[in-house]
């Protein structure tokens, strides 16, 4: 049985862009901070501390919950011992956060390298009725060779070095891309280490009965061509029967959708105009992992690793699964006003 750290000695070679110390570095604050969430969400139900809101809300204008700014807190304590990052945009902090300015020498070209862009606890509406929630994550090299500066964090999805997610479910998974595949790795809790348990994920081929995951709640303002799509799915025309899963917690429904073949969609709605989900530390990372594993994301129209970011915080319609669904939605979606 792999850990983590060994699958990644032992592939040395498919990380050759990027050096296999600082992989290593990364994953040691990831899997750290992935623990003590672990710790805390599968006792939330017992501690009247852990669970309910903070009483603050955050940038997002969301009411945060105690777990979300825990996550929060321990990710960037996380990243700051291991000399690695040199600054974290999180969904739960208005501006990036520098851990580390000190200015790249040659000799350095470990240090200070990266950037992290991360929601720490995505779904947390979920926490207080025990079901799964997760943390996406997405790393770039800096571009900044003094200061760092928004740039570093406006990068496109494409210039991913690595993205991925911790669900904290059943069971609690590491899924990972550094552009070599989608690999998964599961908590032993009574060891405290991550095995590779779903090597190679990709979206199922040919599967016969696909998921379509959308808030059909929203259905009255969604745009047409979505409006389509979901009556396309009903009608059970074409090759595959379709049935609708929604758990309302983005890595869980992405999780799902990627070992048993589905759709995600979070388009533009009347409360969300520009969409809900947010293009750097959710929609970039899962449309990473969607293209690694086979499968296509966008925002109903554009491929969204080429979207040019603008804001930290800016949102994003989303769609992404297995190709040919996500191109018969986008059909739709060229077809329609
Ligand atoms: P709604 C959670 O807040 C989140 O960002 C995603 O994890 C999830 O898919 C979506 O929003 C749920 O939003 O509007 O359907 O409750």
């Amino acid at each position: 049985m792999y850990t983590l750290g060994e699958f990644i000695i032992e592939n040395r070679d498919s990380f050759s862009t990027h050096s296999i110390e600082a992989l290593l570095r990364l994953f040691s604050s990831i899997k750290l901070a992935s623990k003590a969430i672990h710790k805390e969400v599968n006792k939330a139900g017992l501690t009247k501390k852990i669970i309910g809101s903070s009483g603050i809300t955050n940038i997002q204008g969301e009411k945060q919950k105690k777990l979300d700014d825990f996550a929060h807190r321990t990710f960037i304590e996380s990243f700051k011992n291991r000399n690695i990052v040199c600054g974290i945009a999180s969904e739960e902090s208005k501006d990036y956060i520098i851990i580390n300015n000190k200015k790249n020498k040659k000799e350095d070209l470990l240090k200070n390298q990266y950037i992290v862009l991360i929601d720490p606890l995505d779904g947390s509406s979920n926490i207080d009725v025990n079901v799964s929630i997760g943390t996406i994550f997405s790393v770039y090299l800096r571009k900044s060779t003094h200061q760092i500066d928004v740039t570093d964090f406006l990068q496109k999805g494409n210039h991913q070095i690595l993205a991925g997610y911790i669900i904290y479910g059943s069971s609690t998974i590491l899924v990972y891309s550094t552009g070599n595949g989608v690999h998964g790795f599961t908590l032993d809790p009574s060891v405290g280490t991550f095995y590779l348990s779903h090597y190679n994920l990709s979206f199922p081929k040919n599967k016969r009965e696909q998921i379509y995951s959308i808030n059909e709640g929203n259905y009255e303002k969604f745009p047409d061509g979505i409006k389509k799509f979901i009556k396309y799915c009903q009608k059970k025309k074409g090759n595959y029967s379709y049935t609708a899963r929604y758990i309302g917690s983005l890595v869980g429904d992405f999780h799902r959708n990627l070992i048993q073949g589905g759709i995600y969609i979070y388009p533009k709605t009347a409360y969300h105009p520009k969409g809900k989900l947010r293009l750097l530390y959710e929609c970039n990372p899962m449309a990473f992992l969607a293209e690694q594993a086979g499968g296509i994301a966008s925002d109903g129209r554009r491929r969204i690793l080429d979207i040019k970011p603008k804001k930290l915080h800016q949102r994003t319609p989303f769609v992404c699964g297995p190709i040919d669904i996500v191109s018969k939605l986008e059909e739709f979606m060229k077809n329609s006003v």
